[in-house]
C-alpha cells in the first residue's frame, strides 16, 4: 500500500540564497561606514574583483551591478550591430540586451541534450549583415566551445557568451569565462555565487579593461573628458561586502548541492519520461546550479504543467525555466527566425522542462520526498 505524503508545512521554492551570518555582515557593514565609501571602486570592490578574477580562473574580470547590465556592457564593447545569433532557450534578459544595443536578435534551434545553441543551427542563420554570437551556458553546462570558435573565427564574428548559470565551471582546468571574447557571469540572489544583485564580465584581452570601465561608469575618462556614452553599471561596496562574505561560502554549497543533484539522479533514474540533467562531460567541473528534469507526457503519464501544479499541492514550487521560449515572447514572436517551425527542438525541450527545487539548505531526505511527491503526481 502506498504511504500518504504529507505536504512540507513551508514552501520549498526552486532556490533560496546562501546568506552569510549576519553579525559578520554587520562588521563588514562598520567598515564601509567608517569609511564613509559607499560605491566608485571602494576597497569592497577591489578585493571582491581581485579574488572572483582568481577563483573563476579569468585573465581579467570587471564586476557589474548585475548580469544584464554586464551583458549589454559586453555587446557594447564588442561593438555588435545589425544581426546577432542566439538562442531562444534563455531568460528573458539575454535577447532583450541585444534589442537594447539595437540589434535584432536571430534565433536559432537548440542541441536536445545540452539544451544549448546548436552551433550548426547558428551557422545556419548568419547573414552579412550578422556581427555577433551570444550562445548561453544554459543551467551551467558549457556550449560547444569549439564549434563556436570555429564558427566565429571563419566569419570573423564576435563571441559573447552569457555565462550567467556558470559560475564556478571549469574545462579541464580553464575557467568557463576564459573562452570567447567576453562571458558575462550573473551574481543574483537566485546564484550559487551572489552579491544580492551582480554580476561580472571576464575576458582575455587587457586592451579591453579600460573600454569596460568607461561603458561602466558613464564613458567618464577623467574629470573634463567623456568620451564614451557609458551607462551606470557599478557594483558598490555593500553588494561587494556580502559577495566577499557569501565567496567563503561557496565550495561547501556547490559540493552539498551536487550531493542533492546525486539524489535526485537517484530516486528518478529509471523512471519511464523523467529526463535527468545531462551528467557533465568528461574534464568539466559542474556548479550544480539548477536541477532541470525533462517529462515526456506521453511516457511519464501526466504533462509537465500537471507535475508543476500538483506539486504545489505539496508545497513544493518548480519553475518552467525556460518556458515560454524567448522566440515566442509578444515582443519577439513577428521576427521571422522566431517561427515555431524554425525551431523544432526548443519548442518541444520548453514544454518538458521543470526546474526542481535545488539550495544547500535542503537535506537528503527533502529532496527524496520531493521525488516521491513527483511520482504520486503520476501515480508512479
Ligand atoms: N542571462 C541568463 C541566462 C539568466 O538566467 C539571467 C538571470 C540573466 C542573463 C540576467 O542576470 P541578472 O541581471 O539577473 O544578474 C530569476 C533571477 O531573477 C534571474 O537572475 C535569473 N536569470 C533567472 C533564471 O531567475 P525569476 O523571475 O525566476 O526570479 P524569482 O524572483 O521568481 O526567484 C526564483 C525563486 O527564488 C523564488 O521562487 C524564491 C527564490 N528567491 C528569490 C529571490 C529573489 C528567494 O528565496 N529569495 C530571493 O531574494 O528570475
Amino acid at each position: 500500500m502506498k504511504k500518504t505524503l504529507r505536504p512540507f508545512t513551508e514552501p520549498i521554492y526552486v532556490t533560496r540564497p546562501l546568506l552569510p551570518d549576519l553579525q559578520q555582515v554587520m562588521e563588514k557593514l562598520q567598515g564601509i561606514w567608517d569609511r564613509k565609501w559607499l560605491t566608485n571602486w571602494g576597497p569592497s570592490y577591489m578585493e571582491l574583483e581581485e579574488k572572483l578574477r582568481q577563483t573563476l580562473r579569468a585573465h581579467q574580470l570587471s564586476l557589474f551591478n548585475n548580469g544584464t547590465i554586464a551583458l549589454l556592457a559586453a555587446c557594447k564593447a564588442m561593438k555588435l550591430r545589425g544581426e546577432v545569433v542566439t538562442t531562444p532557450f534563455t531568460f528573458a534578459a539575454t535577447p532583450h540586451v541585444l534589442q537594447w544595443c539595437g540589434v535584432t536578435p536571430v534565433f536559432a534551434d537548440i542541441d536536445p541534450e545540452t539544451m544549448n545553441l546548436d552551433p550548426d543551427c547558428a551557422t545556419d542563420v548568419v547573414t552579412s549583415e550578422t556581427s555577433g554570437v551570444v550562445p548561453v551556458h544554459v543551467f551551467g553546462t558549457p556550449c560547444d566551445l569549439e564549434g563556436f570558435a570555429k564558427l566565429t573565427r571563419e566569419r570573423s564574428l564576435a563571441l559573447v557568451y552569457d555565462a550567467a548559470h556558470a559560475f564556478g565551471v571549469e574545462i579541464d582546468g580553464k575557467g568557463i569565462g576564459s573562452f570567447g571574447d567576453i562571458s558575462m557571469f550573473s551574481f543574483h540572489a537566485t546564484k550559487t555565487f551572489h552579491t544580492v544583485e551582480g554580476g561580472a564580465l571576464a575576458f582575455q584581452d587587457p586592451e579591453l579593461v579600460t573600454q569596460i570601465n568607461w561603458l561602466k561608469n558613464f564613458g567618464i575618462q577623467s574629470e573634463e573628458e567623456v568620451v564614451a556614452s557609458g551607462i551606470n553599471g557599478k557594483m558598490n561596496e555593500v553588494q561587494a561586502a556580502i559577495g566577499l562574505l557569501v565567496l567563503d561560502m561557496v565550495e561547501e554549497a556547490r559540493n552539498k548541492r551536487t550531493k542533492l543533484m546525486e539524489t535526485y539522479r537517484r530516486c528518478l533514474a529509471g523512471v519511464s519520461g523523467v529526463k535527468l540533467p545531462p551528467l557533465p562531460a568528461a574534464g568539466v567541473k559542474s556548479n550544480s546550479q539548477y536541477c532541470v528534469l525533462r517529462l515526456d507526457e506521453a511516457e511519464f503519464g501526466i504533462s509537465r504543467d500537471i507535475a508543476h501544479q500538483k506539486l504545489k499541492e505539496y508545497n513544493v514550487i518548480t519553475r518552467k525555466y525556460f518556458y515560454p521560449l524567448c522566440s515566442n515572447f509578444a515582443c519577439y514572436r513577428h521576427l521571422p527566425s522566431a517561427a515555431p517551425e524554425r525551431l523544432p527542438m526548443a519548442n518541444k525541450v520548453a514544454q518538458q522542462v521543470l526546474s526542481m527545487p535545488l539550495y544547500s539548505d535542503l537535506e537528503e531526505q527533502d529532496v527524496e520526498r520531493i521525488c516521491e511527491m513527483l511520482l504520486a503526481c503520476a501515480q508512479k
